[in-house]
C-alpha cells in the first residue's frame, strides 16, 4: 500500500488535514484506532473561534455548521456574587461560534466517506518506521491482517496518547509541562441553556463553566480534585453545586435536567517541542495540549493542519530544494502561535480556578485582577482579542 501523506488518528486534526490535502490534490490515507461511531459520539469541545470557521468552510466542512451553530457575542464572568460581561462584538468585532467538536469530527468523516478515499477505522497496533529516510513507512493491522503503508510523510494526529511523539527518540524532543492541581467534572444535559451566553465563574468553592451544545442541550463544569471519584457525584449533588457557584445576588437560577453524560478531565499544559522529526509532522493534541479553559484545544489543531497542508502543498507543487522551506518551517511557525494561546489558557485558567495553595493574598489577588478585567477597556480587550482567536499568520 502507497500514499503521499499518512495520517495517523481521525480527530479534528486529522479528518481536517485529510481533506484540505485532497482539495489540492494530494493523497493521503487515515488510520484511525477507534470506530466510526465512538469518534463521533466522544463529546469533548464546543467553542470555535472565527479562523476556525473560516477553515472549515473553505474546507467544504461548514454547511450544517453554518444552519446548526449558535453565534455568540461574547461571555459573562460571575464572581463575587455579581455578574458582568464581556463584549466581543463591541470590542474586537467578532463572534465565537458554538459547534460541538463531535459534530466537527461527523461533517468531516461525512465528506471523507463520500469521497470514497482511505479512511480505515478501528486499526491496530500502529507503529511508525524510517522518519529520517524519505521513504517512511506506517505498520498497522486490521481485519485481514498486517498491513504495510509506505509514505512520503507521516502526519501524527493520533491525539496526546498516540504513538507518533513516542516515535520520535528522547534526545530529539523536549517536552514543557505543567500540571494543574484540579480537573473539570463535565456534564451534558437535556436541558435548555440557563443562559443565551457562556457564564464563566470564580467562586469561593470553585470554578464553574455554563455552556451548551444547542438551544436544547448544555453542557457544564464544575472545578474538582484530579482524581475525582464520579461515584460520589449524583445528579443532584452535580447541579446544587453548579447552582451554588454560578448563583448571583440578582437570582441567576439554573435550569436542571437529565444528565446524559459524565467525566472527569484533567488540566493540563503541554508542549512538544520540535513538532516535526524528519518526515514526520505532530499536530493537534499529539504536540501540545492546554487547559480546556480558554476554549484552546481544537482550535489549536485546526490551525496546526492549517500551516500543515500549505507546508506539504507547497512542496508537492514546488521545485528542487526551495519545496521543503515550509515544512523546514512548520514547527516554528505553529509555535509562535501555540505559546502565545497556552500563555493565555494558563492565565485564564488561574484566573478562574482556586487553588489549596493559594493564600488570603493570592484570593485578594485573584478578585482584583477579575475587578480589573470587568472595569478597564484595555483588559477586555486582551481578553476578547486572546478568546475569539488570535490571527493565524
Ligand atoms: P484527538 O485526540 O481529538 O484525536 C486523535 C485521534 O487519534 C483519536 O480519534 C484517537 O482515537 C486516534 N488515535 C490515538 N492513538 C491512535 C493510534 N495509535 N492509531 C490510530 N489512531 C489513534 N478542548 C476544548 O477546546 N474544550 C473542551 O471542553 C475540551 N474538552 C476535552 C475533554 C477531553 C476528555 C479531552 C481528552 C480533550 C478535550 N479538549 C477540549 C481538547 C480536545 O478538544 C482536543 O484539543 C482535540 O480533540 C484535538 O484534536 P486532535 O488533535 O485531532 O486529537
Ligand atoms: C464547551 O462547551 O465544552 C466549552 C466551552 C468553553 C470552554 C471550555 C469548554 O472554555
Amino acid at each position: 500500500m502507497r500514499t503521499q501523506v499518512a495520517i495517523i488518528g481521525a480527530g479534528p486534526a486529522g479528518l481536517l488535514l485529510a481533506q484540505l490535502l485532497h482539495l489540492r490534490g494530494i493523497e493521503s490515507v487515515v488510520l484511525e484506532a477507534k470506530s466510526r461511531d465512538y469518534i463521533e459520539h466522544r463529546v469533548r469541545a464546543g467553542v470555535l473561534e472565527h479562523q476556525s470557521v473560516d477553515i472549515l468552510n473553505a474546507a467544504g466542512a461548514g454547511e450544517r455548521m453554518m444552519r446548526e451553530s449558535l453565534r455568540h457575542g461574547g461571555v459573562e464572568i460571575h464572581f463575587s456574587g455579581e455578574r458582568h460581561r464581556i463584549d466581543f462584538a463591541a470590542l474586537v468585532g467578532r463572534t465565537v461560534t458554538i459547534y460541538g467538536q463531535q459534530e466537527v469530527v461527523k461533517d468531516l468523516v461525512a465528506l471523507r466517506v463520500a469521497s470514497g478515499l482511505p479512511l480505515h477505522f478501528e486499526v491496530e497496533e500502529v507503529s511508525v518506521h524510517g522518519l529520517q529516510s524519505d521513504r517512511p513507512q506506517v505498520r498497522f493491522r486490521t481485519a485481514a491482517g498486517e498491513q504495510v503503508l509506505e509514505c512520503d510523510f507521516v502526519a501524527g494526529c493520533d491525539g496526546f496518547h498516540g504513538v507518533c511523539r513516542p516515535g520520535i527518540p528522547a534526545g530529539a524532543l523536549q517536552e514543557l509541562e505543567r500540571v494543574y492541581p484540579f480537573a473539570w467534572l463535565g456534564i451534558l444535559a437535556e436541558v435548555p441553556p440557563a443562559s443565551d451566553e457562556l457564564i464563566y465563574a470564580n467562586h469561593e468553592r470553585g470554578f464553574a463553566l455554563l455552556s451548551m451544545r444547542s438551544p436544547t442541550v448544555s453542557r457544564l463544569y464544575i472545578q474538582c480534585e484530579p482524581d475525582e471519584a464520579l461515584e460520589g457525584w449524583s445528579d443532584d449533588r452535580i447541579w446544587s453545586e453548579l447552582q451554588a457557584r454560578l448563583a448571583t445576588q440578582d437570582g441567576f437560577q439554573l435550569a436542571t435536567g437529565p444528565i446524559l453524560q459524565k467525566g472527569v478531565t484533567p488540566m493540563r499544559s503541554f508542549v512538544a517541542e520540535p513538532m516535526q522529526y524528519g518526515r514526520l509532522f505532530l499536530a493537534g493534541d499529539a504536540a501540545h495540549i492546554v487547559p480546556p479553559t480558554g476554549a484552546k484545544g481544537m482550535n489549536l489543531a485546526i490551525a496546526d493542519v492549517h500551516v500543515l497542508s500549505d507546508a506539504l502543498n507547497h512542496f508537492y507543487k514546488g521545485h528542487g530544494a526551495a519545496r521543503r522551506g515550509k515544512l523546514d518551517a512548520y514547527s516554528a511557525t505553529c509555535l509562535r502561535r501555540i505559546w502565545k494561546v497556552q500563555r493565555f489558557s494558563w492565565w485564564v485558567t488561574t484566573l478562574l480556578h482556586r487553588s489549596a495553595a493559594d493564600n488570603a493574598f493570592d484570593r485578594r489577588r485573584q478578585i482584583a485582577e477579575l475587578e480589573y478585567l470587568v472595569t478597564s477597556h484595555a483588559a477586555a480587550l486582551t481578553f476578547a482579542e486572546n478568546y475569539v482567536g488570535l490571527p493565524l499568520g
